[in-house]
């Protein structure tokens, strides 16, 4: 499965609701790949979720990529790990890795990862251990640095969309200000556009 990392990033999350029926929704939307996040939840529910929602994603040939659960990555195209998740294992498709700083991107691409997330862009709620937002001086020190695709996430909004654009990232990941809208397919289609 290739990356091709460009708008929407969408992400499922169980926090939110049912994470198929998000990730159903947000490849509808066009989304450029759904990571599954389901940090509460079982190892056999996160299993049975990423078995639902795999073909879905391989139809619409956008990758599927789990939070978190290395021991389930053969049941996705990729594993997406934070600072503190230990290395990759080996054969666990596409890589990426939650980062805050530029020693975290270089540290990211000698481990070989395929896409490093960045943030908090803005401070968030949904994630309050991430700390305050970082803003777009570090975003953009951190795109001229990275020779791999950079997912801005944290308090990413419509409003603030602009002001990120410009910055050159080209993807952006978004938990709350879609899954939590009134309408979240049109969210994250306002948000892949
Ligand atoms: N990771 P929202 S911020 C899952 O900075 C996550 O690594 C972050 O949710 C990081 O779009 C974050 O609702 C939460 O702010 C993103």
């Amino acid at each position: 499965m290739s990356l091709h990392l460009q708008g929407l990033y969408g992400m499922a999350d169980a926090d939110f609701g049912d994470p198929v029926l998000q990730g159903e929704m947000l490849l509808r939307a066009g989304a450029c790949a759904i990571q599954l996040r389901a940090k509460s939840w079982r190892q056999d529910q996160v299993a049975q979720a990423l078995e639902r929602l795999h073909p879905l994603c391989k139809q619409a040939g956008v990758p599927l990529i789990v939070n978190d659960r290395a021991s389930l990555a053969h049941l996705a195209d990729g594993l997406h790990l934070g600072q503190s998740d230990g290395p990759f294992p080996p054969d666990c498709g596409l890589k990426g890795r939650s980062t805050h700083d530029v020693l975290q991107l270089h540290a990211a691409i000698q481990e070989g990862a395929d896409y490093v997330g960045f943030g908090p862009m803005y401070s968030t709620s949904t994630k309050t251990e991430a700390g305050p937002g970082r803003g777009l001086a570090p975003l953009r020190l951190i795109l001229a640095q990275s020779r791999i695709p950079v997912v801005a996430i944290g308090g990413i909004t419509l409003a603030r969309l602009p002001e990120l654009r410009a910055t050159g990232v080209e993807s952006w990941a978004v938990i709350s200000a879609v899954l939590g809208a009134e309408d979240p397919l049109q969210a994250a289609q306002a948000f892949r556009a």
